[in-house]
């Protein structure tokens, strides 16, 4: 399997849904959508609907009108918290994916209002998908507690905590790895694994999302983005010592992706590009 080309064609599919769920009509004041639009359909990566419908035909789901939902409330859910996170009151900053971000583009109300609407959307979204009622109520469960204030919230405002003296790579697993986590869960219960594989995938989706961040704040060194990250404010460890627990982060993922058997060849092989990714 080329991993890349089939990166490509899972995000043009994504793509391509969230463009239809963000096509609004009258109802919705055109400010509102514009700036939903944009915050959504600029160049991310998808990686966390990716991982939501990979799991999903790893796991031997068949129906697409099942997970794509899914996928794409999972990328709303996202962006709302890209575009709060941007704000003044937060990390403050005038450019995300290449471009300024929403509250600069547009101002400050309309990007907290674009935020909150989209997080409404994504449920909304959810509760579309056609798969059978009991999976989606399970995954909606899992994704609402993996952003609330013990997931996402909650790292996010002890982020910001300069004082809170807590440990780097718990900020880590609330604020990201938890979401990554939950989409490769909701992947997974859509498909309608077992209970203990869905807490096995859980567990790796933690330490690809702890990967994840580890990268994101090794970038930020590299390119001194981050002056002010999180990564400066919460850890002693040195960029060399950081660099090594990405590597063992990444060889044991790969190592237990692999013995999930060759249906997890995608996440084996991803967790590489992870480590090695240089955006
Ligand atoms: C969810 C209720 C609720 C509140 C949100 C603002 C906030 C509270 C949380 C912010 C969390 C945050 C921005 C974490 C950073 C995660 C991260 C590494 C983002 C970058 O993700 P990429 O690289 O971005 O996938 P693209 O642009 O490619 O989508």
């Amino acid at each position: 399997m080329n991993i890349t080309a089939r990166i490509e064609s899972d995000r043009r599919l994504i793509n391509l849904h969230l463009n239809r769920i963000l096509k609004f009509g009258v109802v919705v004041p055109k400010r509102l959508a514009a700036a939903m639009r944009y915050g959504v359909l600029s160049p991310g990566k998808r990686i966390r609907p990716i991982l939501a419908l990979e799991t999903y035909l790893a796991c031997g789901g068949k129906r697409r009108d099942w997970i794509l939902p899914f996928c794409c409330g999972l990328e709303l859910i996202h962006c709302f918290s890209l575009i709060h996170d941007d704000l003044p009151a937060l990390d403050n900053d005038n450019y995300r994916r290449g471009q300024p971000t929403v509250h600069r583009k547009f101002d400050e109300a309309t990007a907290i209002i674009a935020g909150d609407a989209l997080l409404a959307k994504a449920f909304e979204v959810f509760a579309l998908s056609r798969a059978p009622d009991e999976r989606k109520i399970r995954a909606i469960h899992a994704i609402s507690s993996a952003i609330g204030p013990s997931g996402m919230a909650g790292g996010q405002i002890l982020d910001i905590d300069q004082f809170s003296g807590m440990d780097y790579f718990r900020i880590a697993k609330l604020k990201t790895a938890e979401f990554f986590a939950v989409a490769l869960t909701t992947g997974a219960i859509i498909a309608g694994v077992s209970a203990k594989q869905e807490k096995r995938l859980f567990k790796l989706g933690i330490d690809l999302g702890t990967l994840f961040q580890l990268t994101d704040d090794l970038l930020d060194y590299a390119t001194d983005r981050g002056s002010d990250s999180s990564v400066r404010r919460n850890t002693k460890l040195t960029l060399n010592q950081l660099q090594l627990e990405a590597q063992k982060l990444a060889k044991s993922t790969e190592m237990r992706f692999r013995q999930l058997g060759p249906e997890f060849d995608f996440f084996a092989q991803l967790t590489e590009l992870i480590l090695k990714r240089q955006q």
